[in-house]
């Protein structure tokens, strides 16, 4: 491999360049020569990759160009090459992402997609753990992701490249995650910079700009992603009601406890899902 690393920092380096390292280090390391589908597990979704198949390799992020460790309580800094059931397909399961409010610049946060792409995945499913604007979402509901609205004011495109969002998030894929869990609902995610949660005031604007989910990730990803020509999933874990929408406040405690007592419903959609891709 190289022995500088390109650094995805410098403005002189191209993000896919960087992006077709990774790629290289992920297939040398996993003995795999393409995945098929990239999964990125956020906040309460953890465990929930366990029932695609068995992990053939766990590779750290540290080892490999344009990653980072985990930021976050409760998020893995390692990825995991997961065969997907019996199909002789592969999936690249991410165990954290990096988030915009990490100050990394929005190409750190657009890596890991740009680097399914490398590795030959058609698909991203995208997760998160998102706050709810409808009180009938308890904590622990998967909602589908069937739009969003992106105020970080920033994108992942560099360039006069004017990339179409008109079904950033794969109708065909909303199907079938449907058919897998017909309870499904769906919402538009609005993505904040963060780090910190929305005032009430601002979940009241989230919802009158059409906003049903509000958290922090996302948005930037799947637009890099619909750039690269990946189609998208999205989903969802309501953890908590969005400030002002119950009268408790948040804590990420309540983030983690959601996740786990969703786990198996979300553990089964994800398998069910990625299964029949
Ligand atoms: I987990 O209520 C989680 N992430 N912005 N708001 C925002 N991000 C979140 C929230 C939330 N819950």
């Amino acid at each position: 491999m190289n022995s500088s690393p390109r650094d995805l920092d410098d403005p002189a380096t191209d993000p896919f360049d960087v992006a077709a390292d990774a790629a290289a280090v992920i297939a040398e390391r996993t003995g795999a020569e393409r995945h098929d589908v990239a999964l990125v597990l956020g906040s309460g979704w953890g465990q929930t990759a366990d029932l695609i198949g068995e992990t053939l390799a766990t590779v750290d992020n540290a080892d490999v160009p344009g990653f980072h460790q985990a930021a976050v309580v409760g998020h893995t800094g390692s990825m995991r090459s997961v065969a997907i059931g019996e199909t002789g397909r592969r999936a690249l399961v991410f165990g954290t992402r990096t988030h915009f409010y990490e100050g990394r610049g929005v190409r750190s946060v657009v890596h890991g997609v740009r680097t399914a792409k490398a590795t030959g995945c058609s698909t991203v499913v995208l997760t998160n753990g998102c706050g709810g604007l409808n009180p009938a979402w308890s904590p622990g509901t998967p909602v589908l992701i069937r739009d969003h609205i992106n105020l970080t004011a920033h994108s992942p495109i560099e360039g006069a490249n004017f990339v179409d969002l008109t079904d950033v998030y794969t109708p065909r894929l909303r199907d079938l995650a449907r058919e897998v869990d017909p309870d499904l609902d769906e919402g538009v995610y609005v993505q904040f910079r963060g780090p910190h949660y929305e005032t009430p005031a601002e979940v009241q604007m989230a919802k009158v700009i059409g906003g049903d989910l509000v958290g922090m990730s996302t948005s930037l990803e799947a637009i890099a992603a619909r750039q690269s020509g990946l189609d998208v999933l999205g989903i969802s874990l309501v953890t908590n009601l969005a400030a002002g929408i119950s009268d408790s406040p948040l804590s990420h405690d309540e983030v983690l406890e959601a996740g786990r007592l969703a786990a198996e419903r979300c553990g089964r959609l994800l398998a069910a899902v990625v299964g029949r891709l």
